[in-house]
Order: C-alpha cells, then structure tokens, then sequence
C-alpha cells in the first residue's frame, strides 16, 4: 500500500503532466517535424510512422494532432490500397484505431476499404459501429443503408409480414413433428423462424444452418431472444458441406427449407436436397422435406416494360440510325452458350410492370417437382431437353416468357406465387431473344425448349406454327438480320465486331446491360439532349462569329470539345460528333467518349460509320481510370471542354454518388460560354399512402411475428430509401399533388450546400407512409427531361417515414430536405397550428440519395 508521501508526489506528477523526459520531448518534437515534412513531399507512408511513432510517446498531442494523423492515415491507405498492399492497409488501420478506438471517421473509413475489396459483412460491422459512436454521422448512416441492402435482402421484410406463409409454414411443420418428425434441420434459416417453430412445435432436437454470415449472426441474435439458444443449433454452412456426425450428430427426420427463388431452383434447392437425402436426412418414410412438392407453370406475355429493357425498339434517336446496331441483347438469355456471362430469367412482379401487361397465352404446367423423392431430383438435371407447346389464346407482341409456381408444404399447405395472386412474389421472367418484334396471332403454337442447367430452369421460344408453317425465333434469318447489313461498310464493321468469335458468325448480336437498352430505347432524352446540344453550339459559334479570328486569320478554326462521361453504353458523344459534322458552318465537334468495354466501343464505331461521322472525330477518353478526377482533364494543355456529359441518376433513381464533386471539377475545364449537362435537377416529390412500401421496409405492426421475437432485430437492418419503384404501377393513394422538393444547381455549387422546408398542402386523408421522388433535369433552361415518364429508362425512389404521420385534407406538412454532398435527407413536421412552435415532429429519418 503506498504510503501518503508516495501518494501526494504522484499527485503532484499527476497535476504537472508526465514526467519531463529531454530526451523523449526531443524525439517527439523532430518526428513532428519529419511528419510535417514528409507530408509536404507527399511521402505520407513516412509520415505516417513518424505520426504513429509521435502519439504512442506523447499521447497528450493527439487532439492537437488528430486532424493531420487522419489525413496521413487515409492518403496512406488510399496508397496501399492502390498497389494492393491489403494487409498492410488493415494493419495501420488497427493501429490506427489503437490509438483513436472512438474515432468514427476512421471506423466508417475502415468499413469503405472493407466494402470495396467484398467484405460485405464486416464493413457492416463497422459501419454500424461508426453510427453508434455518432448516430448522425451521415456518411456512416449512408454507408449502412448501402450495405444492409446487400446483406440483408428487402424480401426477408416482405416474407416475415406475409402472415399466410408463415401460418401455412406452421401449419405444416406442427403437422410432420406430431407425426414423428423429431429431429429437424433448418437450411438456410434466415431469421430462425421456421427452425424456432419445429422447436416450439415440439420437436426434440433442432439444428438450422445459414450461408450469409450477417443473417446467421442475426439467426442466432433472434433465437437466443426467444430463449432458444440451448434448443437451436446454428451454424454459419452452406448445408453442401455439412456431414453427420461432425456436425450434426445424426441423420434428421425432417429438412424444412424455404432456399426457393422467384424461379424456383436458383437457391440450388435441387442440389441442396439431393445432398440432403444422401448425407443428412433419414430415409423416406421416416425422413421428409417441407415443402413436399413444387409445381412450375409458365405463360406467354405481352409486356413493354420488359420489352423496352430486353431489346432495342427503336431505329433512331435523337437523329442517329441504330439500326446498323443490329440485334442488341440483354444479358438475360436463357439459350446462352455455356460460358457466357449471361443469366437465365430476371424477375419481375408482373402486377406492377409500367403499362400493365397482357397474356397471350393460359398458364401451363411446366413441370411437377417431388422434393420427397431423391430419383426424382437426381434425374432433373439429367434430362433431356424437352419441347413445349402453348396456344396462343390472346394476339400480341411475343415479349417474355413469365413462370411461376405452387410450393406445396404439404397436402394442404400451399403457397402460390403466380401473377394474378394477392402475393409479393415476384415472377421469373424468361425474355423472348429474337431479332425482331413477333406478333403471335390467335391459335399459333409457341415451341419452347425446356432444360435444366446449372441448377436453373433454362426456357427458350424457338419458334411460332402458323397454320402448318413454321416461324423460328432463335436464329437470324437473312430477311430478318436488319436492313443494315445492306452497307458494305457496315458489313466489315459487323466482321471486326465478331473478331473474337468464329469466323463464321454472320453477326454477332451485342449485348448491352438492360438497363443500358432502356437508356437507348429513351427516344425523349436522346431528342431533347440534342436540341439542347444544338442550341449550345449555335450559341458558341455565334460568340466565336463575333470574334471573327479564326476565320480573318485564315487558319482552320477550333473544334469545339465535347465529352461524356456517363456511365456504361451511352451515344451522346456520337451524337455530338454527329451535331458537329451535321453543320454547314466550318467549326466541327471533337467527341469523347467514357465508354469502357471493348465491345461498346466497336458499337460506337460502327454507329460512327453507319452514321456518316468520320471515326477520327470520335475518341475514347481515358479508359480504365481509377481515379475519377483523372477523367476531368482538358482535352489538351491549352484546350478546354466546350460541353462535358454528366449523368447523374442512376436508373434506380438515386442521385449518382460524388456528382456534385465531379460537376464542380468539370466546371473548371469549360471554355468561355461552356456548359455541363444537365445545368440543374429538380427534385420533386409527393406525400403517398402505401402499405406495399411499410412492408417491404421493416416488419410491421407490435405482433410478434409466429409468436416470436424477430422484429426488432431485423428491422435494425431497415433502410428508409426504396429504390426502383415504378410509381405509375406503385399500390398507394396519393395525398397531395406533386411538389418541387430541391433544386440542384450543378453550374453553381456554392447554392447547393444547404437546407429547406417545402410546405405541402394535404389534398385528401390518410396515412402519410412514403414520400416518392423523382428529377425534372434540365439540360439547360428550355431543355427538361423527367425521370419519372413513359418511356423513362429511370425507376422512382421513395423514402419511407418511420412513423406513418396521419393527416387531413387541407393540413400542412412541412418537408425538410437536407443536402450533404450528394446526399439529400428528408424529414416531414405536421404543422398543427399557425407558428412553427406548434409543430409536432413526427420524422426525422436521415436518407441518402447516393
Ligand atoms: N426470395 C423471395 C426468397 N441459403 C429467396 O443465404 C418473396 C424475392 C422473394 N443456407 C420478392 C419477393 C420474394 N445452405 O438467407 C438465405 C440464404 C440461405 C442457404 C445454407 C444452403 N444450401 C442455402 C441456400 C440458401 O437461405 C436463405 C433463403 S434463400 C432465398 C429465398 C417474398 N423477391
């Protein structure tokens, strides 16, 4: 025990600091110096150690230097991260935290380096530990939603609201363990839910596995709230690699699983039971699976939102031919050599496709599934591809094929997810690949192929009979082939576009993102990105007139530069190199293009040359660069952008992320009268009343769900910006009229970086859930284009409320729209009375529109 003299002098060291140590303050003070110095020479993974070194023997200096030792630790992990140095970039990080653990800039910065390299799960984790060290952190908050959305599924909310599966999944279960089942196994149990049900049910033993590692943690979070944590073994597998005894002791009585997919098979239940049977269940009798069985159906549809995402529909815009294109395909493609990267179906809830849809032909089963029977499931794969025929009962244009099923539990228990039930399922959707629009009449036969590869169901159209005679859909007929290959030019340009395949291809069809063919198939943003095109180069031609140099000196005059740097396949350079050779006035455009892929970019020629612009006028920009602001350079040292192409919103209707920054570095290299496209957005929005939109967010209500505990550990994964909605086709009522809700100017920043309330008038009653929205996008101030139009490649977002606000016509909300970088957040008020101190707020919730 220290005596009271001992106490008081360490007291009196206490009071004056650490003790005074020449040699060490000496030390500190010069590995200040180096750090300084070292970071002016931008060596910063000097200056790092020289700051690591600082604070581990002053600790007393790190508020005074925590601003500069953050700025070295990023730079430095920027650096690493570069030249792939991962380990070493974890390890300063983890210094890094050693010396700040409550940091949460260096916490959430950790998390983006995690997220950018695929470790999903544990940038989560610590994205949601910067949000606990700062709840309104707002890049921390954005980081979280990104990444809940990746791990956490939207469909989970969906499945654990759906009150008839779960009661049907009971149902059935209760029913198997009071006939015996005792033992049960759990694949891919997600929340717990059904496992937590065979054990409440009774059964003896229970087991359940999960692949994700975020919905295991989450399982095992759930089942030890409900008290279950001793009863319920979980583990972190994919069932594949799961053995008896090792980890289970013995083979189980029961296997419930619900790994299906809008498409049935692509959660690999086939291959996830086979192994089941042979490794881990019982054998029948006494072992059995729920669900029982599966029947698949299918029907030909008429669909032009699938359409104008699947296949090109138009043969010009905005003044350029497309048709020297050729067929264009999505890579949804169900008849795809093996190898390519291709996908079989996508999946579509065709009760809210835009503009409806109609079928042309009576659903037909395709096919009946015994999950019970392990011949069965073994001889799927195995089989030959069968043909089917369908009879058109409806005319119309052959766009998709839609399959859906019934999952039968059991005898009775049965969940449908077909098109026209009251469900949240989505359908599989099988787009028809032919090169033309084929209209199928009343009576015809559609032949389908019928395989099963890879674990998916593979569905082909190949032809149409008509009255004895046969139409095949899956080959390039010469008469169909498009006009284009009409052109010997285009002809050799269709030759070098099939460089890579064989020699023999006639044409190789060129495969563009779907959400890329919508962009093309966007007639109204191409024409008015021209008109506004053209109007900026009158404008500058004018202005260059009245200077008169060029021309009085003699010398051939400037091109105007123009550049675009949107996303994926994109024709606006091409378009301005058109609008430039179009002219009869001497002054031409120089284009450039972002595209990337090599495919695109002999898409872009051969349009080029079809389109009679001569090749050396259109180039592609710096290609492959990592960093973005190396795209904002001048075209040449003494040259600058007459136009620079910004698209800013992403197809799911968010905001693109860092558009503000990269419009602030394009402003800088325009010329004299330049402009960037678009010069300003406009954010509009509405008040809605929308169940669908509450139950895809979070799940619902106090009940417990199946009388558990499952909410309030799910819901922590709730994000409250919903993307690709369709609002045309969105189940809601709306409350008010359309409002302007912000104003983005790209063409001056400094307005940007700030708040404001929009006050909306109610315009009928009811529960204000969501407020949807949309951009008015001006490309300059005549020209506007909406996000939110028929043939819109763009989908709408929303943000969900927390806390629906309930509201009477004629009421005021008061919406409060934030902007933080590209960031907008919402909040709404009631305004219950005359003077804002009477408001109530209701809302706060932070959104990103990153
Ligand atoms: N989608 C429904 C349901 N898993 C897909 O990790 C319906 C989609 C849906 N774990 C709109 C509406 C709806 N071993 O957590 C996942 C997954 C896991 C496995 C262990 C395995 N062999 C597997 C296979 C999958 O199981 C969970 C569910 S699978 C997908 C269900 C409302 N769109």
């Amino acid at each position: 025990m220290p005596n009271s003299a001992a106490r008081a002098k360490s007291a009196r060291r206490a009071r004056r600091g650490p003790r005074e140590d020449p040699a060490r303050n000496e030390l500190v003070s010069r590995s200040l110096q180096s750090a300084q110095q070292c970071l002016l020479h931008r060596d910063y993974g000097t200056a790092y150690v020289h700051y690591l070194l600082v604070l581990h023997l002053a600790p007393l200096l790190k508020h005074v230097a925590a601003d500069s030792f953050r700025f070295t630790l990023f730079k430095w992990a920027s650096e690493l991260d570069s030249l792939g140095r991962i380990q070493d970039l974890f390890n300063c990080y983890e210094q890094a935290l050693e010396l700040f653990p409550d940091d949460e800039v260096i916490v959430n910065s950790m998390g983006e380096h995690l997220f950018r390299m695929g470790f999903r799960d544990e940038a989560a984790a610590q994205f949601h530990r910067a949000l606990k060290l700062r709840p309104d952190f707002p890049e921390a908050r954005e980081n979280f939603y990104r990444v809940s959305n990746w791990l956490v599924e939207r469909w989970h909310f969906l499945m654990l609201n759906d009150r008839g599966r779960n009661r049907k999944y009971q149902l059935a279960i209760q029913r198997a363990v009071r006939e015996g089942c005792s033992t049960v196994l759990d694949i891919g149990t997600g929340t717990g839910i059904l496992g937590m049900c065979a054990q409440k049910t009774g059964a003896s033993e229970v087991f359940a596995c999960e692949l994700s590692k975020t919905m295991y943690e989450l399982a095992r979070e759930v089942v030890s709230a409900n008290g279950m944590a001793d009863s319920i073994k979980i583990l972190h597998k994919k069932s594949l690699d799961m053995e008896v005894p090792k980890d289970i002791p013995t083979r189980v009585s029961l296997v419930v699983t619900e790994t299906v997919d809008a498409g049935l098979l692509g959660e690999s239940i086939v291959e996830s039971l086979i192994h089941a049977w042979r490794h881990l269940l019982l054998p029948p009798p006494t072992g059995r699976v729920i669900p029982a069985s599966a029947t698949v159906f299918t029907m030909a549809v008429e669909c032009q939102d699938i359409r104008r995402h699947h296949r090109l529909c138009v043969s010009a815009v905005g003044g350029l031919d497309l048709t020297a294109a050729g067929e264009i395909r999505s890579p949804v493609n169900s008849s795809a050599a093996v190898g390519e990267v291709s996908e079989p179906y996508t999946t579509e809830r065709l009760s809210r496709a835009r503009g409806g849809f109609t079928a042309l032909t009576p659903p037909c089963r395709l096919l009946d599934l015994n999950f019970n029977n392990l011949q069965e499931l073994e001889g799927l794969c195995s089989r030959e591809t069968s043909q089917l025929r369908v009879q058109v009962l409806e005319e119309g244009v052959l766009d998709a094929l839609a399959v859906w099923f019934q999952l039968h539990l059991d005898q009775d228990n049965s969940i449908s997810t077909g098109p026209h039930e009251d469900t949240c399922w989505e359908q599989a959707i099988y787009p028809v690949q032919s090169p033309r629009h084929f209209r199928v009449q009343r009576n015809d036969e559609i032949l389908v192929d019928v395989s099963c590869q890879d674990a998916y169901l593979r569905l082909c159209c190949v032809a149409v009979v008509r009255d004895g005679q046969t139409f095949r859909l899956d080959r390039v007929e010469r008469s169909v082939s498009v006009a284009c290959a009409q052109s010997a030019e285009v002809e050799l340009c269709s030759a070098l576009a099939s460089l890579h395949t064989s020699p023999d291809t006639p044409l190789r069809p060129f495969t563009l993102e779907s959400s890329e063919i919508a962009l093309l198939n966007n007639v109204s943003y191409h024409s008015n990105f021209r008109l506004a095109l053209d109007s900026l180069l009158t404008s500058l031609r004018s202005a260059r007139g009245s200077q008169g140099s060029e021309v009085a000196s003699g010398r051939s005059p400037e091109p105007f530069y123009v550049l675009d740097v949107s996303e994926g396949f994109s024709v606006l350079s091409l378009m301005a190199a058109q609008a430039g050779s179009d002219s009869t006035s001497s002054c031409s455009v120089r284009a450039y293009s972002s595209v990337e892929k090599e495919q695109h970019q002999v898409l872009l020629r051969l349009l080029a040359r079809a389109n009679g612009v001569d090749e050396s006028v259109l180039e592609f920009w710096l290609t492959h660069v990592e960093d973005d602001s190396a795209v904002f350079q001048r075209p040449t040292s003494e040259k600058l952008w007459s136009a620079i192409v910004l698209d800013c919103i992403e197809p799911c209707g968010l905001t693109r992320q860092g558009m503000m920054e990269k419009a602030t570095l394009a402003r800088c290299l325009l010329e004299d009268g330049g402009r960037i496209f678009p010069e300003r957005i406009a954010v509009h929005g509405l008040l809605v009343e929308s169940d669908m939109l509450l139950q895809e967010s979070a799940v619902q209500g106090v009940e417990p769900t199946l009388g558990f505990n499952i909410a309030p550990f799910i819901n922590q994964f709730t994000v409250p910006v919903h993307v690709f909605l369709d609002l045309s086709t969105l189940e809601c009522r709306h409350l008010s009229e359309p409002v302007q809700l912000f104003v983005l100017d790209l063409m001056n920043n400094s307005a940007n970086y700030t708040s404001t309330n929009v006050r909306v008038q109610v315009s009928a009653s009811g529960r204000v859930t969501a407020v949807p929205f949309w951009y008015q996008i001006y490309l300059d101030t005549d020209v506007s284009v909406s996000t939110f139009c028929e043939d819109s490649h763009w989908k709408q977002a929303a943000v969900v409320l927390q806390h629906p606000l309930s509201v009477r016509a004629g009421d005021w909300v008061r919406l409060s729209v934030r902007l933080h970088k590209s960031s907008m957040s919402i909040s709404a008020l009631k305004e219950t009375g005359g003077s804002p101190a009477d408001t109530t707020v209701t809302e706060g919730p932070v959104i990103s529109t990153a």
